[in-house]
């Protein structure tokens, strides 16, 4: 049986990471890996929004944000201009068709990472897409918020995945794939990161005051950085974006990059709020932050 470990995430883990994969001199955008984010439905186009900044300040070459079609003008309205969008077919009522499904899984396969959830909701279509990257996809996924939703209870084991996998649930939504309550996570969240993490062969980073990442083996990091200022709507879909912008870069390294993503989203809600107060602290200020976060590296 494997004898597991709790770790630290440190400065100095981050730093090397960080000079570790610096980009090359002659790097160009298809060298850095192009994000596909599938986020955001009426209503929820925000949470697209923060978490594709998220994907580009941390510097992947290129994002794609697929979103069902009749909320795409108001996301390229709400976010960079970098971003590109991609429509999925939906109804009358926002709900993605077939077509918008079959468009959904084609898009997974074709990105350095695939990360999905965020403002999505948890129609039958979104369920089946989820459950189908998660089965069958083959590009490295982070999945956040109403993928994870799609996937409670998620109790049964499957075999190990050939990619990473990177799953940032907080501790509702923990308690949803765990099929047990809130409560039964927080007083033990090492052991029901560990349990995640393990039974389904990923990574597993339960949020919250000092967030923990479970590794397929079943060690556990502990990050330092953050603070209640974050308690705001957003913070996580900006950690979604940061997460799957940093494996995109490093897909080869998905504890590193993972620790790395978690350590710098703490770091720069912390700089936002020394700047700006906890209580004014809203999430699109953790993206603003962001660069100076960085920038320790040099
Ligand atoms: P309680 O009852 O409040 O104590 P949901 P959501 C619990 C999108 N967003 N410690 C909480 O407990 C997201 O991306 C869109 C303990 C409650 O039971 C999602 O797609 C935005 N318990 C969707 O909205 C901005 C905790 O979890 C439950 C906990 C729904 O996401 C906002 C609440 O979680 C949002 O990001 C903790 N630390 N944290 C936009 N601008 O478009 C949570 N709970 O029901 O999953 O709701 O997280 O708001
Ligand atoms: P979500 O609930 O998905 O929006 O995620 C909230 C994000 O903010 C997570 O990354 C949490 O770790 C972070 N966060 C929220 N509250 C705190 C806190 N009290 N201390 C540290 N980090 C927090
Ligand atoms: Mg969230």
């Amino acid at each position: 049986n494997h004898r597991a470990t709790l770790f630290l995430v440190t400065e100095e883990g981050v730093r090397a990471y960080l000079e570790r994969t610096r980009r090359m001199p002659d790097a160009h955008k298809g060298h850095v890996g192009h994000v596909l984010l599938t986020a955001g439905s009426r209503g929820k186009t925000g949470a697209a929004a923060l978490a594709g900044e998220g994907v580009l300040r941390a510097g992947a070459g290129l994002l794609t944000m697929a979103i069902p079609a009749s909320a795409q003008a108001l996301l390229v309205s709400q976010c960079l201009p970098e971003a590109m969008t991609l429509a999925l077919p939906d109804d009358s009522h926002g709900r993605l068709t077939e077509e918008g499904l079959r468009a959904g899984f084609a898009a997974a396969n074709q990105h350095t990472v695939c990360a999905i959830g965020p403002g999505l909701g948890t129609d039958p279509a979104v369920r089946r897409l989820v459950q189908w990257i998660v089965q069958e996809g083959q590009s490295p996924a982070v999945l956040d918020a109403d993928a994870l939703n799609c996937l409670a209870p998620w109790q049964t084991g499957r075999g190990t995945p050939e990619r990473p996998i990177i799953l940032t649930p907080h501790p509702g939504e923990m308690a949803r794939l765990l099929g047990v309550s809130v409560n039964d996570v927080l007083v033990d969240r090492l052991g029901a990161a560990r349990r995640l993490a393990t039974t389904h062969h990923l990574f597993v980073v339960l949020k919250g005051y000092y967030t923990l990442i479970a590794t397929p083996e079943g060690d556990v990091y502990i990050n330092p950085t953050g603070n209640a200022g974050m308690a705001t709507g957003g913070s996580g879909d900006v950690l979604t974006g940061i997460v799957a912008g940093l494996l995109a870069q490093t897909p080869h390294l998905p504890l590193e990059a993972t620790l790395a993503a978690v350590y710098l989203h703490g770091k720069a809600g912390d700089l936002a709020n020394e700047a700006l107060g906890e209580r004014s602290l809203v999430a699109s200020d953790i993206l603003r932050f962001l660069p100076q976060a960085f920038k320790f590296q040099s």
